[in-house]
Formats: structure tokens, C-alpha cells, sequence
């Protein structure tokens, strides 16, 4: 399987693949077996992808709620890397200020150790209810050689919090994914198991790898607690600082997201021996497994049943009426990494089929999945240029198209329904409520009055009436 708009990029064929009816999947190029990912995007390739300090400030060290989360670097970094990702929390700190150092030309020829040291001190002088400064390096500081980490040690000493430094240089890895693991890394290294809390923490569990994009967590934690569960730490949506530290003392970890949060778990498993499980938790099937396995490691399986029958009567019969509607679609995912193949089982349970698949940095892992689960003859891409995603639209016709913001005016604009799946325009869609209000905006999409007209008067028409 070849894409026109690749003529002139031929490396592009070993991040294509078609499942094939042996359970396996068929190289772009005919070579054999798998999917080239998480390998440096070809020079001339469209990628989407973004760089190592979004997966760190972005992704995994900006949700956590209580911390001033400050760039060292250029004020484009800090700007660029702020408020579009719905993270939601209790409160409201991290999403309503963002910090930079703002490193200026003479910052750059002279060095900006004292002015990033400045920044700190006056940063936490301005907003003493803050309970850590994270810092997070970029491209310009890491070339100047500036030593981020002995600013730190000198600024926690000054300011009597903890100062933690991210060494997540855009340019460190081939996508945001590196990221994730600089993350988790550092946030392991200095905030977890800082403290030593007394209590009894023999039914605690932590949330591993969910952001809380708008309220995901509302849906699901209830559904934990009411087995009889309790949830200690969330890593790292809707998480202080104070949660972090002590996120050592659950019993199970509960990871979520696998790509951007299974590094904590592996460090928590081989240091404190914390064991953990994987799971879903969008769709019937797999929240229903989550519940299932969290209970299964406590003892609670007649509440995990209970739970489970209490919800899937609440949402049945919507799930019903939205089915019938939906039956027979046949789906585009491209999500970063793991939702797309977290999705494909939801989707079938809502009649409909991923015909074709791909994502933005996914690794070897993410495509195992995606090849195990979706259907004979579904057409898989590792980080797909925007000509492809074009030809996708164009060409293929899928009934729906499920992606992010940088996607969406692509669909639009090539009369391709679209839903959110990154950020989502309303959500939250986790859980068996979430279930619900993903059906309807799938169904809104899909059926929106605006795809008739378009067919049959708006392409015929002349441009202006009367032209
Ligand atoms: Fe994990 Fe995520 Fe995702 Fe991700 Fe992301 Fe995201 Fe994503 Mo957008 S942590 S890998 S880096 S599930 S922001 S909440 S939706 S690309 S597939």
C-alpha cells in the first residue's frame, strides 16, 4: 500500500501497513512483517509531531495543579505550550499561568543561570500558596549549556520547596514521547516517596497515566470508590504536589495511559515493589475489566458486579438508541499513541468499525495492540504528513474521522464528520457516562444537517447568487 503524495518520499513505505487475514500486518513496501515507529521523521516529511519539552510541560509535568510550572527558555516556548490541553483540576493555578525565564539574546550570549535563579525566587514570592517550582528546560538553555540543575538546588534552598528540573530539551528525542519518559523520571527521582505519611493505606490505589481532559476522572473514580476502593494519588491530572510525594504508599497502581505513564509504574514496581495492572477506561468492555481487575487484587469482586450492573443500567438504553444510529460506520483514528487502539473496541460496541488507524509517535507496543485488535484489511500509519492524512479524507472516505485540533479544519474542509478525540469539544467521554456523551457527538457529527445541504445544493451552486 502506497500513498500518491509519497512520489518522492519512498521512506515513508515502512510506516504503512495493511492487517492482513493472518493476524499479522504487510510492510507499505512489501518487506515483511511491522511497522517502522518512534524513529526520526524523514527530512521533507510533514510531520505533526511535536518535541520532547511538549511531552514533559504538556503532557505529564503540567497537569499537576499546584506547582508554578516555569519555561527556561524563550517566551514562545512558554506561550506555545499553554492552555491547550484541557488538564482540568479542582483548582484552577496551572491552567491559568503559565512562567518563563524569557531568555532575551544578551540571556543567551552572557548565559541565564542568574536570571532563571531570579525568576524562581520571584515567581514563588508573587504565589506562596504554590507548593513546588517546576522548571523545564528548552532547546536554547541546553545549547547555551546553562546548568538548570544546580539553579534548582540553589533556588530550593532559597525558597524552602521543592525546585524540579525537567531535562527535556526539545531536540532530546524524535517526538513528544521522550518527553513522557523525562517526566516521569524526574518527577520519580524528586518527589516520590519524599515523605513518609502515617495511615492505613491498605485499600489505596493510584490513577497512573490519565490527565483529566475536561473531567475524564469524574466518570471512572466514583465507580472505583464505590467498590470500596480508595484512590490516593492521580499521575498526573487533577494531582497536587502533596499527592505526588506520597504516591508511594498505594497498593496498586492503575495505569491508564501505557505509553506516557508505564515508565513510573516499572520504577515504582522495582523500588518499592508496588505492582500494577493495565486498563481502558473508555468503553463498556474495558471499564467493566478495570473494575474487574482493581477488584479482583482487593477481594471486592461481588462490588465490582454490583457497580458494573448499577451503570450498564443507566446507559444502556442510550448506548442502544445510539447504536442503531451509528451501525455500520467505518472510522479514521489518529490519536497520539495509545487511544487509538484504547478506541477501537469502543467503537465497535457502538457499530462501528476502524478502517484506518494511525498515530503521532506510537511505539513498537501501541502498534502490537492496534494490529491485534482491528480488522482484517484496516490500513495502518506511524505518524502520518498531512498529504496523507489528505489522501486518507479524499480517497478512502472514511464516514468519520476522530482526531485533534491540528486535524480538524483538514476534515472540515474535505467534508470529513469530525470528533475530537484529543482534547474533545465537550467530553468527557472516559467511563460509561463518558460512553454516552461520545455516542452523541459522534452521532451529531455524522448527522448533522450541514452534509445534505452540502451534497445536494452547496458543490452545484454557483459561488455567489447571481455570479
Ligand atoms: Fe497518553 Fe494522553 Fe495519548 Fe498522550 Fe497526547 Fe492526550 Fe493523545 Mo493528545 S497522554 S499518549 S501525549 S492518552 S495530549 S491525554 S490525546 S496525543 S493519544
Amino acid at each position: 500500500m502506497q500513498f500518491k503524495c509519497n512520489q518522492n518520499l519512498p521512506e515513508r513505505a515502512v510506516h504503512i501497513a495493511l492487517k492482513g487475514p493472518d493476524g499479522g500486518c504487510k510492510r507499505g513496501d512489501g518487506s515483511g512483517c511491522f511497522i517502522a515507529s518512534n524513529v526520526a521523521s524523514t527530512p521533507g516529511d510533514m510531520t505533526e509531531r511535536g518535541c520532547t519539552y511538549a511531552g514533559c510541560r504538556g503532557v505529564v509535568g503540567g497537569p499537576v495543579k499546584d506547582a508554578i510550572q516555569l519555561t527556561h527558555g524563550p517566551i514562545g516556548c512558554a506561550f506555545f505550550s499553554w492552555g491547550y490541553r484541557p488538564h482540568l483540576a479542582d483548582s484552577d493555578f496551572h491552567m491559568k499561568y503559565t512562567f518563563v525565564s524569557d531568555m532575551n539574546e544578551s540571556n543567551i550570549v552572557f548565559g541565564g543561570e542568574k536570571k532563571l535563579l531570579q525568576c524562581i525566587v520571584e515567581a514563588s514570592q508573587e504565589f506562596p500558596d504554590a507548593k513546588a517550582v517546576f522548571i523545564y528546560n528548552t532547546c536554547a538553555t541546553a545549547l547555551i549549556g546553562d546548568d538548570g540543575r544546580d539553579v534548582a538546588k540553589q533556588a530550593e534552598e532559597l525558597i524552602g520547596k521543592p525546585v524540579v528540573f525537567f531535562e527535556c530539551e526539545g531536540f532530546k528525542g524524535v517526538s513528544q514521547s521522550q518527553g513522557h519518559h523525562v517526566g516521569n523520571e524526574t518527577i520519580f527521582r524528586q518527589l516520590v516517596g519524599s515523605v513518609e505519611p502515617e495511615g492505613d493505606f491498605s485499600r489505596t490505589i493510584n490513577i497512573v497515566g490519565d490527565y483529566n481532559i475536561k473531567n475524564d476522572m469524574r466518570t471512572f473514580e466514583p465507580l472505583f470508590e464505590a467498590m470500596g476502593v480508595r484512590i490516593l494519588t492521580r499521575f498526573t491530572g487533577n494531582v497536587s504536589v502533596e499527592d505526588l510525594k506520597i504516591m508511594h504508599k498505594a497498593s496498586l497502581n492503575v495505569v491508564h495511559c501505557q505509553r506516557s505513564a508505564t515508565y513510573i509504574a516499572d520504577m515504582m514496581k522495582d523500588k518499592y515493589g508496588t505492582p500494577y495492572i493495565n486498563v481502558t477506561l473508555w468503553g463498556i468492555k474495558h471499564m467493566s475489566d478495570a473494575l474487574r481487575q482493581t477488584a479482583a487484587f482487593f477481594g471486592l469482586e461481588a462490588e465490582a458486579e454490583r457497580v458494573i450492573e448499577a451503570e450498564l443500567a443507566k446507559i444502556m438504553p442510550q448506548i442502544n438508541y445510539y447504536r442503531q444510529r451509528l451501525t455500520g460506520k467505518k472510522v479514521f483514528i489518529y490519536q497520539g499513541g495509545p487511544r487509538t487502539w484504547h478506541w477501537i473496541e469502543l467503537l465497535r460496541e457502538l457499530g462501528m468499525e476502524t478502517m484506518f488507524a494511525a498515530t503521532t509517535f506510537g511505539h513498537d507496543d501501541d502498534y502490537r495492540k492496534i494490529f491485534d485488535q482491528i480488522a482484517d484489511g484496516a490500513l495502518v500509519v506511524d505518524n502520518p504528513n498531512v498529504p496523507e492524512i489528505e489522501e486518507i479524507l479524499s480517497v478512502h472516505k472514511p464516514d468519520l474521522f476522530i482526531s485533534g485540533n491540528k486535524e480538524k479544519y483538514v476534515a472540515y474542509k474535505l467534508g470529513v464528520p469530525f470528533v475530537n478525540g484529543h482534547t474533545y469539544d465537550t467530553g468527557p467521554y472516559a467511563g460509561f457516562s463518558g460512553m454516552v456523551t461520545f455516542a452523541r457527538d459522534i452521532d451529531k457529527a455524522l448527522h448533522a444537517p450541514i452534509w445534505k445541504l452540502l451534497r445536494s445544493h452547496a458543490r452545484s451552486a454557483p459561488l455567489r447568487p447571481g455570479a
